[in-house]
């Protein structure tokens, strides 16, 4: 079982957008084990963006993320990196598959209204940043032997 930490961003949130990017991960079939309401604050926004200090993107990245609240989600599942990005769409959205998330939702990549982790090792570790272990919730659902084989 992977896991994945996905973020609706500032901008899904203040687009009225986090009930159709939540459902869209839910009718796919990944599964809840944790979720929260926040403001990143700097800090924050400056641990989960690490990997794109110094590039020249990175103020205004760490400006946009914590402009505002944002939901924090991890989802459970069988390829859950590969099922959450294809849902997700492309970094670009104007590149975005046509379904996406950001193809359906977005036009810039400063406001891409969705964060997925991209490799199951980042998904647990950007996981942690947010969550601890007790913080998520294992469960069955009624319906996994309808999803998974
Ligand atoms: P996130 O991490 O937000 O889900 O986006 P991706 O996984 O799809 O893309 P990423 O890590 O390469 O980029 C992180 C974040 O930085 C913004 N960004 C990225 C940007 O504003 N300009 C750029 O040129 C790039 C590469 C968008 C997403």
């Amino acid at each position: 079982m992977e896991r994945t930490l996905i973020l609706v961003k500032p901008d899904g949130v203040q687009r009225g957008l986090m009930g159709e990017i939540i459902g869209r991960f839910e009718r796919r079939g990944l599964k809840l084990i944790g979720m929260k309401f926040l403001q990143m604050t700097k800090a924050l926004a400056e641990e989960h963006y690490a990997v794109h200090k110094g590039r020249p993107f990175y103020d205004a990245l760490v400006e946009y993320i914590t402009s505002g609240p944002i939901v924090a989600m991890v989802w459970e599942g069988n390829d859950a990196i590969a099922a959450a990005r294809s849902t997700i769409g492309a970094t670009k959205p104007s590149e975005a598959a046509p379904g996406s998330i950001r193809g359906e939702f977005g036009m810039e990549i400063g406001r891409n209204l969705v964060h997925g982790s991209d490799s199951p090792e980042n998904g647990l570790l950007e996981a942690a940043i947010y969550f601890s272990e007790e913080e998520l919730v294992s469960w069955s659902r009624a319906t996994d032997s309808w999803i998974i084989e």
